[in-house]
């Protein structure tokens, strides 16, 4: 029926999207009194920066008055230097240049400029330099945007850190020696462990910077969990001895190498989760939900890492597509991840493949949750982290702007850390079931798809009493007759309770077929599909439901699927049950009870 071949090989820079860059390139010599930092910022694509403006007033420099101390004549400069910066933001209209502070004492001047400003001022005879406004940078120790986003800050409060966790990063290496990744030789005290499956030694430096700044959301001292280490699997190979840049891609073959390192080394360095900040893309534009069947290598080797244990969790590519995720993201084993930003901003545009000749996409306005337009959708998306931006060290420690669905990947990896400290109990089905049904519902516009975006705070605390998840393996459907079903069972719940939600996950290449039942302890039933859907759009939904309000809702939760159509079958992936109490979450219930119409995370046939 598809007939769709996949690239051989991974492209790094379809996922790394380390930045969002301009419609045109600005040279140096376009901005000569630009810093270095300014520019990349401009070069990322940003149509308006936050610059700090060193002028010209023809008072001595701070330096000389350092030297030479001159009180008497302060208030005479004063007024020569608020003289001057008032000339020049009245020069450069409001509408180009904002206004956020003048200085008395400085010959400086602060404010948001655009793209448009930011040249004319860098060529400005009275400009002496203009520079970015770093303002994260000398806030080093406050929780950053994407961090308090998904809540991992306050989860980080409670002492849940990540401690006892370790993430096996598979990607370029990780750069071990910065002061945020250990410092000093591998292993260390963060990185504990790894090796380099492409350059066959037992080296895993980074020879790029995106294994550095994954393993830095992840896991660095401003990340999701701090107190996690580091397994470091490099699989692109080197370019050079020195390790100072990569080659392109990577094959498929040493990814799952790196994972097999992961599986044989779980115990021995505690590896609860492997990102994947990675994939291939398909060569056709047809829909693809999950791709077990075109994939069977990936789908192999997720599954197996899985069953020992591992969280895996994967990109959904940068390629601002809405109807396929990315290898591996695609597997149904697989949690793969979208972006979202996590601050507001006027206007973000994003570069193509062809570096930059062209623009990918463009998002205007930006707020938090907003879906980032390069993140690719499908129905069988699992879960969407901040993407945009994350403030993190890059290999040699500097800190860099990292975004894609490289940069939300380790933030659910984190996150999947933190869980897994604060619940060892839970498998890695019930962990995602967790992170899933406490996220907050984010809705795709370009094609209606919701999926939960990750709030960490909120998993961390919910009640065990209140989830349940199955613990049999998937369970395959009859085709035509009969049917599957899927049991988890709540225990020890004693509140009221508003509203059921059902997660449900039912790999099928016709959902159309099928008819989904939930059936409470007591026998009450509640039709959550019936034979709708679309093709190749795989059931991946929470279902809320208030018809077991006044139910007994401990004992035996089940989810009866029936295959109404012979011919395509299809499985039951995975079934969870989440008890929402009275007087909680009310958006929630109320939703739910008042249209009583599943919150699906399908688009609408
Ligand atoms: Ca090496
Ligand atoms: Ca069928």
């Amino acid at each position: 029926m598809r007939h769709s071949r996949l690239l051989p090989v991974f492209l790094l820079c379809l996922l790394a999207a380390a930045s969002a860059r301009a419609v045109s390139f600005v040279s140096a010599a376009d901005a000569p009194n630009a810093t270095a930092g300014l520019l990349r910022e401009l070069n990322r694509g940003v149509e308006e920066a936050r610059v700090i403006i060193g002028i010209r007033d023809g008072t001595p420099t701070a330096r000389r008055l350092l030297a030479s101390p001159d009180p008497e004549g302060e208030p005479e400069r004063r007024v020569l230097r608020v003289g001057a910066q008032k000339r020049l933001a009245e020069e450069m209209t409001p509408r180009r240049f904002a206004v956020k502070h003048y200085y008395e004492s400085f010959s400086m001047l602060a404010g948001t400029a655009t793209r448009e400003a930011v040249l004319t001022l860098a060529n400005h005879p009275e400009v002496a330099w203009i520079a970015l406004d770093r303002q994260a940078h000398l806030l080093q120790t406050a929780p950053q945007s994407s961090q308090v986003l998904i809540h991992s800050d306050r989860a980080n409060s409670l002492g849940i850190t990540g401690a006892g966790q370790a993430i096996a990063v598979i990607d370029t290496g990780v750069d071990y020696t910065i002061a945020d990744l250990g410092g000093g030789s591998f292993p260390n005290a963060k990185v504990i462990g790894g090796t380099d499956i492409t350059d066959k030694d037992s080296d895993p430096m980074d020879c790029e910077g995106h294994g550095t700044e994954v393993a830095g959301v992840a896991a660095g001292s401003r990340g999701v969990a701090p107190d996690a280490k580091i397994v470091a699997i490099k699989v692109f190979s080197s370019a050079n001895a020195s390790n100072s840049s990569c080659k392109d891609t990577a094959d498929f073959s040493d990814i799952y190498t790196g994972m097999d390192f992961a599986v044989v080394n779980k115990a021995t360095f505690g590896i609860s989760v492997i990102n994947l900040s990675l994939g291939g893309a398909f060569e056709d534009s047809l829909d693809h939900g999950y791709c077990d069947t075109d994939e069977p290598g990936s789908a192999a080797a997720v599954d197996a890492a899985t069953a020992a244990g591992i969280v895996v969790v994967a990109a959904a590519g940068n390629d601002a597509i809405t109807n396929q995720l990315s290898v591996p993201a695609c597997v149904s084993s697989a949690v793969s991840v979208g972006a979202v930003y996590a601050d507001n901003r006027a206007r973000v545009s994003w570069c193509g493949d062809d570096g930059c000749a062209t623009t990918l996409c463009t998002d205007q306005p930006v707020s938090p949750d907003g879906i980032v337009c390069f993140s690719n959708s499908m129905s069988n998306l699992s879960l969407l982290g901040p993407g945009a931006f994350w403030s993190v060290a890059t290999k040699g420690g500097s800190p860099v702007s990292f975004s894609g669905t490289s940069a939300s990947t380790p933030a659910v990896a984190g996150a999947v850390a933190l869980l897994r400290q604060a619940r060892p109990e839970l498998t890695p089905a019930g962990e995602i079931g967790v992170l899933r049904s406490t996220g907050k519902p984010v809705t795709d516009a370009r094609n209606g798809v919701v999926t939960p975006r990750v709030d960490i705070f909120a998993a961390v605390q919910l009640a065990a009493s209140s989830f349940a998840v199955s613990s049999a393996p998937a369970a395959d459907i009859p085709d035509g007759s009969g049917s599957a079903t899927a049991t988890a069972t709540i225990s020890g719940f004693t509140r009221p309770v508003a509203a059921v939600q059902a997660w449900v996950e039912i790999n099928h290449p016709e959902p159309e077929q099928l008819r989904l039942t939930l059936i409470g302890p007591d026998g009450t039933s509640a039709l959550l599909q019936n034979l709708m859907g679309v093709s190749q759009h795989p059931i991946n939904a929470i279902f809320g439901r208030a018809e077991f309000a006044s139910r007994q809702v401990n004992g035996v939760w089940t989810l009866r699927v029936e295959d109404l159509v012979p011919g395509a079958t299809g499985r039951i992936k995975f079934f969870g049950v989440t008890l929402i109490p009275l007087a909680e979450r009310p958006a929630v219930t109320k939703r739910s009870s008042s249209s009583r119409t599943p919150r699906t995370l399908n688009p609408r046939p």
